[in-house]
C-alpha cells in the first residue's frame, strides 16, 4: 500500500483542467492506498484573499472533492489550516531552502511578474515550495498525483527531503510524481499555449465544473480553433483543436486516434458540440452531489475528523524532525 497526497488550493472555482490534470486521478488510488487529500488554504494566501470567500471557497471544494467520488471512510480529508504541522515544518524547510533555487521556479517567476517589482511581490510566493514540501513530507508519501505544472515543486520537495535526510538523518521518503500521459496540462479555451487557470480574467478562457450547461457550451464553441477544419492531434500546429481532443479524450477513454478517426470527414461545429455535450454529462452529476454535500453538516465532520486523522501521521514526522535537528528536547 502507497501513500498518496495530493492538494488543491481553494483560490477561485475549481477548473475542467483542474479536475482531468489532477482531481479525476485521485478517486483511482483510494481502494488500494493511504490517500491524503488536502485543501491548501494557506497557499491560497500567498496572493490576497477575501476572508468571507475564502472560507466559502474551502468548504465549497471539500464538497467538490466528495462529489468527484472521494469516499470519506477509505480517504482523508481535511483542510491545511487545521493541522498545525504543515506550517512548522513549512518553516523548517524553508530554512533548508536557498533563495536561488527558489528564485528559479518558474511558477514564482510568472505569478511575481504580475505584481510588478520587488516592493509588492508578496514573499509568500517565493517560500511557497517549502510549505508544499512540507505538506507532501508529513504523510512519507510516495506518489503525488498532480498536473504538469506541479513537477518542478515536486523535483524541490525532492532535493530538500534529500538535504534534510542527508545533513541530520533519515526522516523523510523522497516523493514521486504521477501525472497523466494526455491532459497533465489543459490549456486555456482562448490562448491554447497558456495554461488553463482558476485566477484567468477571461472567463471564456476556463470551463468550471460547476458551470450550467448553456455555458459550457458557449464556451466550447467560442474555442479557439484553426481555419483547416480538420481534426487531428498535433500540440504545436494545432494547439486549440489538439487541446479540445486531450479534453475529449479524458472524458470520454477513447484515445486522441480514436478520435481522428471518428471525426474523419467531419468539421470543427459538429466536434465542438460532441465535446460540450460530453463535459456536461460528465458534469451533470458532479454537480448534483456537489449541491447536496456542501449544504449538509455532514461536510463539517467529515473535515474535522479528517484533520484529526492527519495530524496524528504528521506529528509523528514533525516529532522527529524536530528531534533530528535539535529543536526538541525529547524524542
Ligand atoms: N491547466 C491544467 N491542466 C492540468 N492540471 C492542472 N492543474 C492546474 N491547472 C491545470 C492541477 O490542478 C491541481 C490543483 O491546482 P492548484 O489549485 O494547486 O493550483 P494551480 O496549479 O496554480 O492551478 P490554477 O488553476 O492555475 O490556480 P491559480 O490560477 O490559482 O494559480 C494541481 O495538481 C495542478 O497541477
Amino acid at each position: 500500500m502507497a501513500v498518496i497526497f495530493s492538494g488543491v488550493q481553494p483560490s477561485g472555482t475549481i477548473t475542467l483542467g483542474n479536475y482531468l490534470g489532477a482531481m479525476k486521478n485521485f478517486t483511482s488510488y483510494q481502494n488500494e492506498h493511504e490517500c491524503y487529500f488536502c485543501i491548501v488554504n494557506q497557499h491560497a494566501i500567498t496572493v490576497p484573499q477575501e476572508p468571507e470567500q475564502l472560507r466559502k471557497n474551502s468548504r465549497n471544494l471539500a464538497a467538490l472533492y466528495l462529489a468527484i467520488g472521494l469516499d470519506p471512510d477509505k480517504v482523508t480529508l481535511f483542510i491545511q489550516s487545521e493541522v498545525a504541522e504543515h506550517t512548522k515544518l513549512g518553516w523548517i524547510m524553508t530554512t533548508l531552502a536557498t533563495i536561488g533555487e527558489l528564485e528559479r521556479m518558474t511558477q514564482y517567476k510568472d505569478k511575481a511578474q504580475r505584481h510588478g517589482n520587488g516592493d509588492s511581490i508578496p514573499a509568500g510566493l517565493l517560500t511557497y515550495p517549502p510549505l508544499m514540501a512540507a505538506d507532501i513530507l508529513l504523510y512519507q508519501t510516495d506518489y503525488v498525483p498532480v498536473g504538469d505544472d506541479q513537477r518542478q515543486h515536486i523535483e524541490i520537495t525532492r532535493d530538500l527531503a534529500q538535504r534534510f535526510n542527508s545533513r541530520y538523518g533519515e526522516a523523510f521518503k523522497l516523493p514521486a510524481i504521477h501525472t497523466r500521459e494526455v491532459g497533465a496540462r489543459i490549456m486555456s479555451l482562448q490562448e491554447p499555449k497558456k495554461k488553463m487557470s482558476k485566477s484567468d480574467a477571461n472567463s471564456l478562457a476556463t470551463p468550471y465544473l460547476l458551470d450550467e450547461p448553456e455555458t459550457i457550451l458557449k464556451k466550447i464553441k467560442r474555442a479557439q480553433t484553426d481555419s483547416e477544419n480538420k481534426i487531428y492531434y498535433d500540440r504545436e500546429g494545432k494547439a486549440g483543436i489538439s487541446n479540445l481532443m486531450a479534453i475529449y479524450s479524458l472524458i470520454t477513454d477513447k484515445s486522441t486516434d480514436e478520435i481522428e478517426q471518428l471525426y474523419e470527414g467531419k468539421g470543427y461545429g459538429q466536434f465542438k458540440n460532441d465535446l460540450a455535450e460530453a463535459i456536461i454529462e460528465t458534469t451533470r452529476p458532479i454537480q448534483k452531489r456537489y449541491y447536496e454535500f456542501v449544504h449538509s453538516d455532514y461536510l463539517d465532520q467529515i473535515l474535522t475528523a479528517g484533520a484529526a486523522k492527519a495530524a496524528r501521521k504528521a506529528a509523528a514526522t514533525l516529532n522527529k524532525v524536530e528531534y533530528l535537528m535539535g529543536l526538541s528536547r525529547n524524542c
